[in-house]
């Protein structure tokens, strides 16, 4: 038993694991006889979205602008409060079509610890990622270390609200605008964010959301940029549709990045449930932090309850001086639980190709994304997910950090 370990009420059933024996990584019985993953789609109103789906197919229009679409786009507009939202087929390629806008190219300062498509998307483009380290209390980028990554080829700084919690947005738009940089934020986690009571979506030139299947609001695939800037955003709508300045008349280099009709009806369906989404989102969040206080070792991310947020990631933090365990082998055993819980942007982006082989030192200037990289684990939340779930998946991590030492030692002992 680990010393500093608090008397809890949750202690872990003697049902539930009498014995590390039973812990199911040792051959005992998973606690969960289903997967319980990380990214389970929230689905609001399957009545509307199939009636959405119907009216489809009844207006035999699928796709290219279609009435779901702009309505989709005028709804983000209002609820951001923003003055253009250009909707996309994914995340990745409204980065992209993000990056050509602003003309960016050289480099580009970007955080390491974010999910690869940040850095692919300036690649695929051949500018290159200038890896910059994170603040260890925020997950973010560090503005106090990007001023020391510009050199005389840097064109801008992405951002990335990791975890759906703001940027330093004010440090970064003094530093582009000191240096004459264009500022991007990849806010693909914060939809539905506010940073000092102002709606995510409305910082630097322009912002680009993520509505993939494993955000906590999805398009199925999808994805938007949103900017306050006119001309940016006419040339935005060019550029995801070929350049076509209506029928026949090319007038702008363009890729193809238009969000289809199913994916906007899905948009809107969600949209009606979005204060749903968010308020089971937060009860499991506090339910979490309830669960898991006082486990030495563990550190679940808070969230600012002052701000708006959508609180879509459970992130904890593991201490392995402290636990005994290493976060891989609490993975390794909430897996055999059946509890899908995800490393996070392991082994980070400048330990994957082709920046590994391009940098491959660039962890010497990334001491701290290196250190989170391996603390970081994600679990399961959403609307799919019920109380008790929650206290018997804090059962375990609990149960797992009680008996740390031994745990580790056996593991060890069967790798031999
Ligand atoms: N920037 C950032 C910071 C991002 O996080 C992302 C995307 C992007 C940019 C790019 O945006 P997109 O182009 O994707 O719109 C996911 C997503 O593919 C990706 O959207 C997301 N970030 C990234 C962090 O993770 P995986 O590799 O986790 O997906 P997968 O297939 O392993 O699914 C995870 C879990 O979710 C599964 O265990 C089961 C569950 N799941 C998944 C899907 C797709 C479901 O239950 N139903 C589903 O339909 O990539």
């Amino acid at each position: 038993m680990h010393p500093n370990i608090k008397k809890h009420e949750n202690v872990i059933s003697p049902k539930l694991k009498p014995d590390i024996k039973r812990l199911a990584i040792f051959g005992g019985d998973p606690v969960f006889k289903t997967e319980l993953c990380v990214g389970r789609p929230n689905i609001g109103s399957r009545k509307h979205l199939l009636e959405r789906f119907n009216t489809i197919l009844d207006r035999k229009w699928l796709t290219n602008n279609g009435a779901f679409v702009q309505e989709f786009e005028r709804r983000i507009e209002e609820y951001i409060g923003v003055k253009h939202c250009i909707a996309m087929c994914n995340g990745t390629v409204a980065l992209e079509i993000a990056i050509r806008v602003l003309e960016l190219k050289g480099e580009v300062i970007v955080p390491s610890f974010t999910f690869i498509a940040t850095a692919h998307a300036l690649q695929w483009q051949e500018i290159t990622p200038i890896f910059c380290d994170i603040d260890p209390k925020t997950h973010n980028i560090d503005p106090n270390k990007v001023e020391d990554m510009i050199t005389p080829r840097t064109t801008g700084i992405i951002g990335v609200h990791v975890w759906g919690r703001p940027c330093d947005v004010a440090s970064l738009e003094k530093i582009a605008k000191r240096n004459n940089l264009k500022l991007l934020f990849d806010a693909a986690h914060s939809f539905a964010c506010s940073y000092k009571g102002r709606m995510v979506g409305n910082f630097g030139d322009a912002e680009v959301f993520s509505f993939h299947a494993t955000k906590f609001f999805n398009t199925f695939e999808g994805g938007a940029i949103v900017t306050n800037n006119d001309e940016l955003a006419a040339k935005i709508r060019l550029m995801k549709n070929f350049g076509f300045d209506g029928y026949d008349n090319v007038i702008y280099i363009g890729t193809n990045g238009k969000m289809s009709e199913v994916s906007a009806a899905m948009g809107l369906t969600g949209l009606e449930s979005l204060h749903e989404f968010t308020t089971a989102n937060y009860r499991n969040y506090k339910e979490y932090k309830r669960q898991l206080d006082g486990i030495p070792g563990i550190r679940p991310v808070s969230y600012d309850e002052t701000e708006k947020c959508n609180y879509q990631y459970i992130i904890l933090e593991v201490d392995n001086s402290i636990t005994c365990l290493s976060r891989d082998q609490l993975v390794q055993i909430l897996h055999a639980e059946n509890v899908l819980a995800r490393r996070y942007f392991y082994p980070g982006c400048h330990r994957m190709e082709p920046y590994r082989s391009y940098f491959p030192h660039a962890g010497l200037l990334l001491p701290e994304t290196e250190k989170l990289v391996k603390r970081v684990l994600s679990l399961p939340t959403g609307t799919g997910l019920g109380m008790d779930e929650i206290g018997k998946i804090c059962q375990i991590i609990r149960f797992a950090v009680e008996h740390g030492d031994e745990i580790s030692s056996r593991l060890k002992e069967r790798r031999k």
